[in-house]
């Protein structure tokens, strides 16, 4: 039975996409390095040094580890500006109805994020305090696909991983739902995953799946 909703927060509760492509865009062309919006699909809830990773594959020189720390922290002051912007105007559609839905009914919910910036981003869309519990990048040394940050947050909400859901936008989230052995629901772009055990395109979905596994 399941009794918590554990939600990725990029991409499922609100989507800073254009933030992320905006500043590694401006850490690459510094560099000289290629970058697209294609790139930046692959960069889908991956952290933020895996994502460095992938952006150097089109890089002409390498880099050493002190020189990398210094692209991240060049990108993540960057990204940590544009995200002034955000409000809780950029929610996603639909996100605080099924929250309350779920209070209502007595299901706890909780974040996993990859993103270290996560206590920023809740602050900004005003939902600092609408979770049972957060697990995010600050709490994890392998980010997804490893189960880490999902297993921690059932962890906080004092339950076993079989009696969570996962709500993922993508693959490698997927993918670390199911090796936590918890019911992965995929939306927007994790919807090609073969490992969804249910596949949703608006997240209102979510309450009858979750009220028929009840
Ligand atoms: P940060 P999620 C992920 O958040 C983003 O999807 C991914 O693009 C980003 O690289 C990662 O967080 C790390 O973010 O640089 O802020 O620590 O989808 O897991 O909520
Ligand atoms: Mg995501």
């Amino acid at each position: 039975m399941l009794k918590g909703i554990i939600f990725d927060l990029d991409g499922v509760i609100v989507t800073t996409d254009q933030y992320h492509y905006q500043a590694w865009k401006k850490m690459a062309d510094k560099e000289n390095i290629y970058f697209d919006e294609e790139i930046n699909h692959r960069l889908r809830g991956v952290s933020r040094m895996a994502s460095l990773e992938i952006i150097l594959e089109k890089a002409n020189k390498s880099y050493t580890d002190e020189e990398k720390k210094a692209l991240t922290d060049y990108k993540n002051d960057y990204y940590k500006k544009l995200l002034q912007d955000l409000s809780p105007q950029d929610i996603l559609p639909n996100v605080l109805k099924v929250l309350d839905t779920l209070k209502k009914n007595n299901y706890k919910i909780a974040i996993g994020s990859s993103s270290k910036n996560t206590k920023l981003i809740l602050k900004q869309i005003g939902l600092s305090h609408s979770f049972d519990a957060i697990a995010d990048g600050t709490d994890i040394k392998r980010s997804k696909p490893h189960p880490d940050v999902f297993l921690i947050a059932a962890e906080r909400l004092n339950l076993k991983p079989f009696e969570c859901a996962v709500i993922e936008d993508a693959d490698a989230g997927i993918e670390a739902a199911k090796n936590a052995k918890m019911y992965a629901i995929g939306i927007g772009a994790a919807t090609n995953s073969e490992l969804c055990d249910a596949k949703i395109t608006d997240i209102k979905e979510v309450i009858d799946i979750i009220m028929k596994k009840a």
